[in-house]
């Protein structure tokens, strides 16, 4: 191509990309506003004041939910981290894909590269995309991540334009901060080593060496000491990139805070996901000691102080009013969930706190799923009927919406929202539930799949739970899982605790929504 037409076309295609998120925001009815979604770990329905939880305060989560809307039935699509994170973002359910189960810190990239994600939907209606907190999805190609040199494909290759993150989780090496296809401060000469099979390398194990641990574990968690803390895997080198535990809420928090400050004057979208209230807890040095109920209290107020600040980042940014925020959570709650932090102890027997110069004593047990049965791991509601706040100060009118809805669904409603055409095969269990987040509506969906060993299905007042080999309870982290060889089937209505299995005396029922179940499975989607 002639050089002088190769610059006249270089500069307009540059032009028209500079002024696509301003063409977006002026197009044909459709909303542009800023979309924020903040994920945390692991946190349970009743885990936040506005959620029933007594003997804690979490007063910036119920402000967002007396701003915007509280929804009362709304799920995870799975009970535990990396499936439910794979469908929030790409709008299909984790089983379809095999190898979505929880991921080790070396796991590939698993969701494909040409998947639609909410990011790349978002970045295709003209916005600036971003992800911070934890991944927990895979980095890198079918062999893993190298950590030394370019990790891609990633984030960047699945619709974001920035990141910055833990590869996995906090208790999964590498202990070291991901930004844009490179770990954080690496040295060189100091070339980090991952292995999951095998040790590597010759620090010291909590095996080996239980006697260095600060933290001691109750559970697994014995492999690669790292600051103190037995974890999962092995590594070595990279000791100048490793993370400080205390301090992983405020530098990602501060890494939000800049992207958003950054990106004010287009339309952006960040996916903040929190580490909190993963283990290991380490909280930051403000709220150790805060909750009366051990680190793991602790770390949801510090998950509650995260929210503040990105709130207030925004009202000073005077966003506030453009800017949708979604509030939620991976997966239901677990206590002790490997190490001897103080959780079941500080949950039973809540200490006496001092809130707003008055003295809190005698406080109710924490019960972190409320109502519901089980918990992270488990198929009963506790594993993924999580909190979901969805706040759009002067748009959604605030109160509560009790509308059966699942994560999955925001890529097909932000997709409404800001008129991007999904294709057939794109986010195919996510319904457009728009009208259902904005509070037009309380018609939700007709039903939805729960994961955890088995699968379930939700509809209306019934849930059927598939017959499903395994333990009942894991011992581990004391939680009821719902495997029974038997079919189960609960009237969440009169029995939202799931106590009465009543399949015998409705077997049509059962028959007929397992029926359904297998449908959605061979059929490979469930959107229409
Ligand atoms: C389990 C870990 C648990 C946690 C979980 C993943 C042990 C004994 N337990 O295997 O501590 O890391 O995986 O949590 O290793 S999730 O929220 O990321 O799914
Ligand atoms: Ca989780």
């Amino acid at each position: 191509m002639n050089r002088r037409l190769y610059c006249i076309l270089f500069s307009f295609t540059g032009l028209m990309l500079l002024h696509l998120p301003v063409l977006a925001q002026k197009s044909n009815g459709n909303a542009h506003p800023n979309i924020i979604i903040i994920y945390a770990d692991d946190l349970g329905y009743a885990d936040v004041s506005c959620y029933g939880g007594k003997s804690i305060s979490t007063p910036n989560i119920d402000q967002l939910a007396s701003r915007g809307l509280l929804f009362t039935n709304a799920h995870a699509t799975a009970s535990t981290c990396t499936p439910s994170r794979f469908s929030i973002l790409t709008g299909k359910y984790a089983w379809r894909k095999e190898g979505t189960g929880i991921a080790r810190g070396n796991a590939h990239l698993l969701i494909d590269t040409n998947r639609v994600t909410v990011a790349s939907m978002l970045q295709q209606a003209g916005y600036y995309t971003g992800a911070v907190g934890k991944w927990h999805l895979g980095l890198g190609p079918l062999e893993g991540p190298d950590w030394n040199g370019i990790i891609a494909p990633g984030p960047n290759e699945i619709g974001f334009n920035h990141y910055f993150l833990m590869p996995a989780t906090p208790d999964r090496v590498p202990c070291v901060y991901v930004e844009d296809h490179h770990v954080v401060n690496l040295d060189p000469t100091d070339p980090i080593t991952v292995d999951y099979d095998h040790p590597v390398g010759n620090w010291p194990t909590g095996k080996d060496h239980p006697e260095l641990l600060k933290m001691k574990s109750s559970h697994g968690h014995d492999n690669t000491i790292i600051n103190g803390i037995g974890r999962i895997g092995w590594m070595t080198g990279g000791k100048a990139a490793l993370w400080t535990d205390s301090t992983i809420a405020e530098v990602m928090l501060g890494k939000a805070i800049s992207f958003i400050e950054d990106h004010k004057d287009h339309p952006f979208f960040l996916y903040f996901a929190s580490h909190d209230i993963h283990v290991p807890r380490v909280p930051g040095r403000q709220f150790v000691g805060k909750s009366g109920m051990g680190a793991r209290g602790d770390e949801i107020l510090e998950l509650d102080w995260e929210v503040g600040e990105i709130v207030k980042t925004l009202k000073n940014l005077q966003l506030l009013d453009n800017t949708i925020i979604v509030f939620s959570s991976d997966n239901g709650p677990v206590l002790d969930d490997g190490y001897v932090d103080g959780a079941v102890e500080g949950a039973l027997h809540p200490k006496p706190i001092t809130l707003k110069g008055k003295t809190l004593a005698n406080r109710p047990a924490h019960l972190p799923a409320g109502p519901y049965r089980g918990g992270k791991y488990s198929i009963f509601d506790g594993g993924t009927k999580v909190p979901f706040i969805v706040s759009w100060p002067g748009t959604i009118k605030p109160g509560k919406s009790n509308a059966l809805i699942s994560q999955a669904d925001l890529l097909s409603s932000f997709a409404s929202l800001t008129g991007v055409q999904l294709k057939a095969d794109d986010g195919p269990d996510s319904f457009d539930m728009i009208n259902v987040l904005l509070g037009k509506t309380e018609k939700g969906r007709k039903n939805l799949v729960e994961q955890g060993n088995p699968l379930a299905l939700v509809e209306g007042n019934w849930k059927y739970i598939e017959p499903h080999k395994g333990p009942k309870v894991n011992k581990n982290v004391n939680i009821e899982l719902g495997n029974d060889l038997n079919p189960q089937l609960y009237d969440l209505n009169k029995d939202p605790g799931e106590k009465n299995n009543v399949a015998s005396q409705y077997p049509d029922k059962v028959k007929q929504m397992a029926n359904e179940l297998e449908k959605i499975k061979a059929d490979g989607r469930s959107r229409e």
